[in-house]
């Protein structure tokens, strides 16, 4: 483009424009010359970049954008590769809407990669700029593209699961078991939940909660009350992760729900020896909430969604549930988490 100069650039660009659109009245000299500076020194791609994020948040911030800054607004698709096969950086997303079926279809092409190691390099920034288009397309997401591998009964499958109800993403479930040789596809530890979005995998589901925390608008999932909360909150999924889980519900819950013990009845060796370790979380977290309804600042984080479905399952056995009794703070917390349209929309079956 500054090789060829203004000259040949506006040329070439001016038939390919729709003027109307593109000047708005303005002198066609001036605001071209004004919009090759600006492209030819390199200051528009600062400014796009600043702006990128806010592309899709709707009317205000676009309507903002076009006041600020020059915007060619080309006749057609043609007209645009046309100047694009001329004055392009090569590599181009091209984005098109489609009627179809009584929606819309959405679909994206990223071309102009310089080899195919870099592409592949880019699948996640890629599918997060086709998560965000979708939700602006229709904001409840039901353009969407992920499944959650896992039994809707299991705790962590419900974390994630709540995890996309608090964004509002729309998701299918696959209600796999453990170490089914469909789930060993997504999950080679056989563990539930696995999570897939498009060409993307992933288990663990604290890594799958980061990733939804970041590939989606919505809600924040992360305390925004500073690195105090934040690191509260890693403090809370890290120990239900590391020892609460398995004294709660593996040496707890689950010798209820599969008695391993003599004439089909649970175990109470395993029981009674889970017992002393879960009083001793519930203490800590029962002081964790002070008089807050959330582990982590003021607000929903992933902490509560890690936590929530296990107080689900303490509730219904006798020694828990008697421990629940003299913990106050995790029994006013769970009564508000049970309140929010996440806890409803997942509520497993117990029959
Ligand atoms: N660290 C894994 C734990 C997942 C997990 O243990 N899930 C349980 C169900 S709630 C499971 O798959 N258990 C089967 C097994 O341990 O073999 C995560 O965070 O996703």
């Amino acid at each position: 483009m500054q090789k060829s100069g203004f000259a040949e650039w506006s040329a070439t660009i001016r038939p390919l424009l729709d003027k109307e659109a593109t000047f708005k009245g303005a002198d066609p000299e001036a605001f071209l010359q004004g919009a090759y500076d600006g492209l030819s020194s390199g200051i528009h791609l600062k400014s796009q970049g600043a702006t990128d994020d806010l592309a899709f948040k709707g009317p205000g911030n676009l309507a903002k954008r076009i006041s600020q800054e020059r915007i060619l607004h080309f006749k057609d698709g043609d007209a645009f590769l046309a100047y694009n096969e001329k004055f392009g950086t090569r590599t181009l997303i091209e984005v098109t809407l489609t009627d179809k079926d009584g929606g819309t279809l959405l679909h994206m092409r990223h071309t102009g990669f310089p080899d195919t190691a870099t592409r592949d390099a880019h699948t996640s920034g890629w599918q997060s700029v086709f998560n965000r288009l979708s939700d602006y397309v229709e904001a409840e997401g039901s353009a969407g593209t992920v499944t959650v591998y896992g039994d809707g009964r299991s705790t962590y499958v419900r974390t994630v699961r709540m995890a996309l109800a608090e964004k509002g993403i729309a998701y299918k479930l696959d209600p796999l078991t453990p170490r089914d040789p469909e789930l060993l596809k997504h999950n080679p530890f056989g563990r539930i939940p696995a999570f897939t979005d498009g060409p993307l995998e992933f288990f663990e589901t604290r890594a799958i909660l980061s990733y939804i925390e970041e590939a989606f608008d919505g809600p924040s999932l992360i305390s925004q009350a500073g690195p105090t909360a934040r690191a509260r909150c890693e403090k809370w999924i890290s120990l239900i992760n590391c020892h609460a889980y398995d004294a709660m519900v593996r040496r707890y819950v689950l010798q209820y729900v599969f008695p391993s013990g003599e004439n089909g009845q649970p175990d109470r060796k395993t029981i009674d020896a889970a017992l002393p370790d879960i009083a001793k979380q519930l203490d800590a977290l029962e002081h964790a909430y002070g008089g807050r309804d959330f582990l982590a600042g003021n607000t929903l984080t992933m902490a509560d969604l890690f936590f929530a479905p296990i107080v689900e399952y303490l509730g219904r056995f006798p020694e828990s549930a008697a421990m629940l009794e003299s913990r106050p703070n995790i029994r006013r917390a769970h009564t508000a988490m049970r309140a929010r349209p996440s806890y409803a929309a997942t509520q497993p079956n117990f029959g």
